[in-house]
């Protein structure tokens, strides 16, 4: 790269001063030019140069040399023109974020799926109807926490509850967040939600909206945007839940200059960690109170004096006893696993047999 400062057109499509660190840090080719990959499809992907959307092919080698670590939405890549008006990703720019899940491979072992890369905030988007729910938004904090990506909280739908019932929802969202974590109750169709959002989207600035489906991420981006760009629908009358509208992550841009993904929603969220350890930081108020506890090595589970049982709602302890579980059992290699199945179906057999003796007693 020549440049001598990252151009009105990069920043305006999210390029931050620290990609452009990484972006002036690496050789110059001719003919390469940084883009920004807005949408990713099957074998191909659609990057912007800040002026133009340009459809871009990613030859086997990239996408080999990525494996685990696919390309993404919100990714810097550089790309050439071999031909004219054909366009070819030759390099990936290494992510300063990325936000991933793990997923299953189709085989039943673990892999590791990213979701977006280089946002600077992650938007979890949360509705106060039916979809509302602590423990997943304690599961969504720490997707956040561990990513390294500061979250805001939406809440959406907020014209829905009456004033009692709203004040109540969002006192149990707090409990769920740690201190400093913005909050929102909102009605994502009106334009007050663009302007408490504002902040987190001013040019070079890029969000992610997550949450689940009929959360209302495609209302939000549409009015950040000004503009119907993505197809919205009602959710189910019978259980409240969304239809899965939105199909692909879509880098779009922002009245106020920054740039949103919108995501599907997500039907399942597995952490990606491979040590309980990570989790600390999440629950960072497990690990005050844990200094409190009677013994050095307590697990919350029924120590007498345990201060973080003592001090917190059962229901995130909970919650957090079984994000560790997952992380524990996602980190067993597959013998690992398959022990531990045995010794389930075993403790089970000698559950039911005690249960049988007792009714027999
Ligand atoms: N009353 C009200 N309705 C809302 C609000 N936000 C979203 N909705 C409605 O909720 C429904 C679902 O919204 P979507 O934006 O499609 O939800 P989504 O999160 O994008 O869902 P997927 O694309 O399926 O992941 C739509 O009918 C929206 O009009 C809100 O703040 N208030
Ligand atoms: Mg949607
Ligand atoms: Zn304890």
């Amino acid at each position: 790269m020549t440049t001598a400062s990252p151009t009105d057109s990069l920043i305006g499509i999210g390029l931050t001063a620290a990609m452009f660190q990484q972006l002036i840090a690496r050789p110059a080719h001719v003919g390469e030019s940084p883009m920004r990959v807005i949408e990713v499809r099957r074998d191909a992907v659609c990057v912007h140069d800040g002026l133009h959307v340009r459809p871009a092919i990613v030859p086997p080698t990239i996408v080999q040399s990525l494996t685990d670590d696919a390309l993404a939405v919100g990714d810097w890549v550089l790309v050439d023109e071999p031909a004219p008006q054909r366009w070819r990703v030759v390099e990936r720019v290494p992510p300063l974020t990325q936000i991933a899940r793990r997923t299953n491979d189709g085989r039943g072992a673990a892999k590791r799926q990213v979701l977006v890369a280089n946002v600077d905030t992650a938007l979890l988007v949360m509705g106060l109807d039916h979809d509302f729910n602590a423990r997943r938004l304690e599961r969504y904090l720490a997707l956040a926490h561990l990513s390294h990506v500061p979250a805001v909280l939406v809440l959406t739908k907020a014209d829905t509850l009456a004033p009692a019932a709203l004040e109540r929802r969002i006192d149990e969202a707090r409990e769920s967040l740690s201190a400093g974590t913005p909050m929102f109750a909102l009605d994502t169709r009106s334009a007050d939600a663009a302007a408490c959002l504002a902040p987190w989207l001013g040019r070079g600035q890029t969000v992610v909206l997550l949450g689940s489906s009929g959360a209302g991420k495609s209302t939000l981006t549409n009015t950040l945007c000004g503009e119907p760009l993505q197809d919205t629908a009602a959710v189910r009358i019978d259980d409240g839940r969304g239809r899965h509208t939105t199909t692909t992550r879509t880098l779009r841009f922002a009245s106020s200059g920054g740039c949103v993904i919108d995501t599907p929603g997500l039907r399942a969220l597995r952490l990606d960690i491979d040590d309980a350890q990570e989790l600390a930081g999440v629950f960072d108020d497990v690990s005050k109170l844990a200094l409190l506890c009677r013994f050095r090595n307590c697990r919350h589970q029924n120590e007498p004096g345990c201060a973080v049982r003592e001090g917190l709602p059962a229901e995130r302890v909970r919650n957090f006893h079984k994000l560790q579980r997952e992380a524990r059992r996602d980190s067993l290699n597959a013998l690992e696993m398959r022990e531990q199945r045995r010794d389930w179906k075993m403790r089970g057999r000698e559950g039911a047999m005690r249960a049988r003796a007792k009714r027999g007693s």
